[in-house]
């Protein structure tokens, strides 16, 4: 399934077990060929790239610290993190639709950041799976649906991103607006491809490392893969959905995702 919000509560009142980090201990063995090194828990070695300066005044989408699926609940914006994929033979971890909490980051990021979006997966043979969040949800008709998010104010977008030592490095990112989601009414989802079609969202294709890369995009910096819906620039002021592609054929895949913000 592409995504879908409708079965998930958005209110705040998830069970204590919810914010249980998963797996922390497996999270921790399986990177410590990412630069651990020695003993953990004894130092925290400062990458040179966690200097890299922001790129204006941040207005944080999500922080992923207080550990819980809803991203910040900021200038309007209420949504939170989801999964999917293309529902060929593949594993998803944590699995669409279901709640999850964010995942532990072991020895921290840059010394601060404890907790980030971690997802990880294989074997999907179509078009692929991925995560993200949308901006504004609301209840209609008993689900859940994009809305429409202006973010005029802001210029661009930046946040952290790594994979883990096994993990495919090349994924997609993008930001969907009222042409490329359904959910703006302009375009064709029974359609793959063609000037009617989905999904062919602004964004740009990411390599990643397995340290921590700050990824910063103006707006204006971020095009369409041509496959859908041709249009001249993203529509800033109806913005609908973030998210985070991988590729179908990606054997393994294990992104993760922190202090995602839009910069002014
Ligand atoms: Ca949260
Ligand atoms: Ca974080």
């Amino acid at each position: 399934m592409r995504r879908k919000l409708c079965t998930l509560p958005l209110s705040p009142t998830l069970s204590p077990s919810f914010f249980v980090p998963m797996g922390a201990l497996l999270v921790a063995a399986a990177l410590c060929g990412a630069g651990c090194g020695g003993d953990s828990g004894t130092e925290v070695k400062l990458d040179p790239l966690c200097a890299v300066p922001d790129p204006g005044v941040l207005d944080y989408l999500d922080d992923m610290e207080d550990g819980d699926q809803f991203i910040l609940a900021k200038n309007g914006r209420t949504s939170i993190w989801y999964t999917y994929d293309d529902m060929t033979m593949g594993t998803l971890n944590p699995a669409a639709e279901t709640m999850f909490p964010m995942e532990a980051i072991p020895e921290q990021r840059c010394g601060t950041s404890k907790r980030a979006m971690r997802v990880t997966g294989s074997g999907f043979s179509d078009w692929g799976a991925g995560f993200g969040f949308s901006l504004k949800v609301a209840m209609m008709n008993g689900e859940y649906v994009d809305t429409l998010y202006d973010a005029t104010a802001a210029r661009g977008i930046t946040f952290w991103a790594r994979k883990g030592e096994t993990s495919v490095g090349s994924i997609h990112f993008g930001i969907g607006d009222q042409y490329s989601n359904p959910a703006g009414g302009h375009c064709d989802k029974s359609v793959t491809s063609g000037p009617t079609a989905c999904y062919d969202d602004f964004g740009s294709s990411l390599t990643l490392t397995e340290k921590w890369q700050r990824f910063t995009f103006k707006f204006g910096q971020l095009g369409q893969r041509s496959f859908g819906m041709p249009r001249p620039t993203l529509d800033v002021a109806n913005l609908t959905n973030v998210e985070f592609g991988v590729p179908e054929a990606a054997p393994v895949f294990d992104i993760w995702v922190d202090d995602i913000a839009f910069f002014q």
